[in-house]
């Protein structure tokens, strides 16, 4: 019996170039200074290059990875099998493995996502926010296609701290379940970990304009403080709130001769929008104040109550990061760091005073602009950590850059705050 063929020299002699290059990279491994050369070697793998992927092959992946996903009862895949495929999801779409910084660490942030078509724009921004020190609650509209539900549950399972919410409704536009939906993903991420700092909520259209650690940075600048647009509410909207409506046909309708009782406690109802940026503490008072709870009740008949809701609490007294109710304490959306959303209705030509932002260099949905790659350097230039809208099918390349630029500033940013501090911190987590 020949022990040593040709062919078994060779794969001795290939592994043995692999342990010894492995050695090289532990060697050279977080020097006292000089990060560059153990930077590439370690961490070039995390950036988007372009053979990552367009929309189109994620499409065919994502089916890939529902099909197995919907066929685990059935087929006798080895545990080991499964893992190994989502283990293969969360590498080859570069999935940040590790915190990048002590700081981000030690600042985890709760999401929620509310969803309800077009998987790729979902995995997309899921990417580019995720973080394993971070939670993320994701809530796909009860109505929503099988195939987007199951598409969507197969990627949240290839992690331990991206969940569906516990409860999904059928959400309506302008209607109480919209709101529903964020307050469903607030309990579960309320319940479900006691560390984190901030809750951002975020719909499938939205995407991030600063990398975690300048978003994590941001808000604690913040000094406990909630950023979201909160003002006197125009005379032309008042009818929202005067007036009790209903679903019907999965429509909102306004009953009509239907006039509403003040809202309770005599609460002042402010103006806002439907994504916020707030602390744990405001959460704590969503699920338990008794005023919010009264407020909820309340508001359940009024029509678009998410631009309402959160405004209307961050007035509140006494709830955590408020402000004071008198309207000199008013915060638009261009104040806030919530949100940017270019309304066609404020957009000008450059220089124009009327103008509250340059013109939209995409298209309109819903007098909304969705952002083109013409749009990227002025959003760039925002204080807003997130940006609405973007579609991946209306112009991939604004994402494209976008996700690609962040990511390459979250890995520049890692290698100089390293090479500055704490290389311990690295080599704790590669063990
Ligand atoms: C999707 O993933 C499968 C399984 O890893 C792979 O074989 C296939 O080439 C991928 N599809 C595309 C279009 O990249
Ligand atoms: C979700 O959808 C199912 C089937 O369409 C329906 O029976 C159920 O009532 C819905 N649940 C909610 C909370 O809307
Ligand atoms: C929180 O989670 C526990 C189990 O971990 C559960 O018993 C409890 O009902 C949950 N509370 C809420 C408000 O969801």
């Amino acid at each position: 019996m020949r022990i040593l063929t040709r062919g078994s020299l060779q794969r001795l002699l290939k592994l043995t170039v692999v342990l010894g290059s492995l050695w090289m990279v532990l060697r050279l491994g977080f020097p006292e200074k000089g990060w560059a050369p153990t930077y590439i070697l370690r961490y070039s793998w995390l950036e988007y290059t372009d053979a990552d992927g367009s929309p189109e092959k994620i499409r065919l992946n994502v089916t890939h990875w529902t099909f197995n996903r919907h066929l685990l009862g059935r087929i006798p895949f080895g545990v080991d099998s499964i893992l190994f495929i989502y283990s293969q999801f969360k590498l080859s779409r570069k999935y940040l493995p590790f915190p990048l910084s002590k700081e981000e660490e030690d600042f985890p942030l709760a999401y929620s996502m509310v969803v309800h078509n077009k998987v790729q724009n979902f995995e997309r921004l899921l990417r580019a926010i995720y973080a394993p020190q971070n939670i993320y609650c994701v809530h796909v509209d009860n109505k929503s296609e099988a195939s987007v539900f199951f598409a969507i549950q197969a990627i949240t399972s290839c992690f331990e701290n991206v969940f569906m919410v516990s409860q999904a409704v059928n959400v309506v536009y302008a209607a109480w379940p919209r709101v529903q939906a964020d307050l469903n993903c607030m309990a579960d991420l309320y319940n479900a970990s006691t560390k984190w700092k901030y809750f951002i909520n975020l719909c499938g259209q939205d995407f991030p304009l600063k990398t975690n650690l300048e978003i994590v940075r941001k808000l604690r600048s913040l000094k406990g403080a909630n950023s979201l647009e909160s003002e006197t509410m125009a005379g032309e909207k008042k009818w929202r709130v005067s007036n009790v409506h209903q679903i019907v046909d999965g429509e909102i309708k306004v009953g009509i001769g239907k006039a509403k009782e003040p809202p309770p406690f005599n609460l002042p109802i402010l103006s806002g929008n439907a994504y916020i940026v707030v602390n744990r503490g405001y959460i704590r008072s969503v699920l338990e104040d008794n005023r919010v709870l009264a407020l909820i009740e309340w508001a359940k008949d009024t029509y678009s109550p998410d631009e309402f809701l959160w405004a209307t609490i961050q007035r509140i007294p006494g709830v955590p990061g408020s402000r004071w109710p008198n309207h000199k304490y008013d915060m638009t959306d261009m104040n806030a760091i919530a949100r940017l959303v270019k309304w066609q209705s404020h957009e000008g030509s450059q220089g124009s005073l009327e103008a509250v932002y340059p013109e939209c260099h995409g298209t309109h949905v819903r007098a909304i602009c969705v952002y083109g790659a013409g749009d990227l350097q002025w959003i760039l230039e925002q204080h807003h950590l997130f940006a609405n809208k973007f579609d991946i099918d209306t112009d991939p390349i604004a994402v494209y850059c976008l996700e690609k630029y962040l990511r390459q500033k979250a890995l520049a940013d890692m290698q100089h705050i390293t090479a500055a501090t704490d290389n311990c911190y690295f080599a704790t987590l590669m063990i």
